[in-house]
C-alpha cells in the first residue's frame, strides 16, 4: 500500500460494550481503508496470542481465577508488550484500527469496584489514540442482540456499570456514534471520522496517555 513519505499512521480505537458491534465495524473499516490504498492493520486487545494473552483468555473463559488487581495489570501488560511495535508501525505510516484499548481496561476493572485512578495509572505512557469511536448502545439493547456469550463480564447488570465507567473516560478524542443505526449507516460514519483523522493526525506528534 501507499506510504506518503514521512507521514505517520493514525491510532484509531473502537470502544463499546460487549455486543455493540465493534468487531464487525473494525473489519469493515479496515477493508474500506485498504481499498483506498491506505496502509492499515486491524489489532485487538486483549491480544490473546501472547503468553500474557493466554492467561487473560483462560481467565475470561472462567478456566482460571485471578485477583481483580492482578488481571487488571495483565490486561495492561498485554498493551505494554505491544507498545513498541505499535509505535514503529505508526511511524512507518501504517494506521492501526484497534478493537478495544485502555478505556476497556479501565471501564471493566472500575466496574468491579476498583478505584478508577488506580486503574488508569498503569496505562499512563501508552500511546494516546488519535481517535476513539465509542459505539453507544444501551446495555438492555446489547443484551437482546443474540444473547451474551459465556465469558466473564457478559451480564446485563455488569454491562450497565461498565457503561457508566466509560462515560467518565470521555474526552476530546471521542466520537460517540449510535450503535443502533443500521450497520451501513454506522459504517459510513466511521469511514468519515477515520479518514478525517488519518488526514489530520499527520501533523500531530505521537503523544502519551493520559494527558
Ligand atoms: N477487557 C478487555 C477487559 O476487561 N480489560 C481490557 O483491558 C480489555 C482490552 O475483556 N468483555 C474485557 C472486555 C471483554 C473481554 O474482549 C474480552 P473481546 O473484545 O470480547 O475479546
Amino acid at each position: 500500500s501507499i506510504h506518503h513519505g514521512g507521514s505517520r499512521g493514525a491510532l484509531i480505537v473502537l470502544e463499546g460494550l460487549d455486543r455493540s458491534g465493534k468487531t464487525s465495524q473494525c473489519s469493515r473499516l479496515v477493508s474500506h481503508l485498504e481499498g483506498k490504498g491506505i496502509s492499515v492493520e486491524a489489532w485487538r486487545f486483549p491480544d490473546r496470542k501472547t503468553d500474557i494473552g493466554t492467561m487473560i483468555s483462560s481467565y475470561l473463559a472462567n478456566i482460571s481465577q485471578l485477583d481483580d488487581q492482578a488481571v487488571h495489570l495483565l490486561f495492561s501488560a498485554n498493551r505494554w508488550e505491544k507498545r513498541l511495535s505499535m509505535e514503529t508501525k505508526l511511524r512507518s505510516g501504517t494506521t492501526i484500527v484497534v478493537d478495544r484499548y485502555s478505556y476497556s481496561g479501565v471501564a471493566f476493572s472500575a466496574a468491579k469496584g476498583l478505584d478508577i485512578e488506580w486503574c488508569k495509572a498503569p496505562e499512563t505512557g501508552l500511546i494516546a489514540p488519535d481517535l476513539v469511536i465509542y459505539l453507544d448502545l444501551p446495555p438492555e439493547e446489547a443484551a437482546k442482540r443474540g444473547g451474551y456469550g459465556t465469558e466473564r463480564y457478559e451480564q446485563l447488570e455488569f454491562q450497565r456499570n461498565v457503561a457508566q465507567q466509560y462515560q467518565k473516560l470521555r474526552d476530546s478524542t471521542w466520537k460517540v456514534v449510535d450503535a443502533q443505526l443500521p450497520v451501513e449507516d454506522l459504517e459510513m460514519q466511521l469511514r468519515k471520522f477515520a479518514l478525517e483523522c488519518i488526514a489530520t493526525c499527520q501533523k500531530k506528534t505521537i503523544s502519551p496517555l493520559w494527558p
